[in-house]
């Protein structure tokens, strides 16, 4: 069994929350924030037996979009008034950033 820790954005939330219902897999739903980009996004924890990660994989990769952000990096400028400037970046962001760990034992009480 794996532990699918999925961090995505959370424009694409509802989508993938749907389609992972109605595939029938069991999860749980976590707002979580990007310490880059200090945004909200979505983490979703999702326990599947080894066989399921495939289609697990495949329902991610077709509901979650690559997004382009800009974001202001703050920056001193030298010169004879120092002073903080704002220099915008471009970063891509998703679609779906995801970690599978080995789970050692799942149990219900
Ligand atoms: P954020 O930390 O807000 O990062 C948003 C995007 O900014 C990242 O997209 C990446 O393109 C860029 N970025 C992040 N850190 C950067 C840095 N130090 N310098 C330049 N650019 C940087 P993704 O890689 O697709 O990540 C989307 C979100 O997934 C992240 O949001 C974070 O919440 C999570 N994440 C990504 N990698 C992670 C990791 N290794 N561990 C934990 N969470 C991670």
């Amino acid at each position: 069994m794996k532990l699918c820790v999925c961090i995505i954005h959370s424009r694409d939330k509802g989508r993938v929350v749907d389609e992972l219902v109605r595939a029938g897999f069991k999860f749980t739903v976590i707002g979580s924030t990007g310490g880059f980009l200090r945004e909200g996004n979505t983490t979703i924890l999702i326990g599947v037996e080894d066989a399921e990660l495939d289609s697990l994989k495949a329902v991610l990769e077709t509901n979650c979009q690559t997004r382009e952000q800009v974001v202001n990096i703050p920056s001193m400028e030298v010169g004879p008034q120092p002073a903080f400037m704002a220099s915008p970046i471009k970063v891509t962001v998703g679609g779906a950033v995801v970690f599978i760990l080995d789970v050692h034992e799942f149990t219900r009480f």
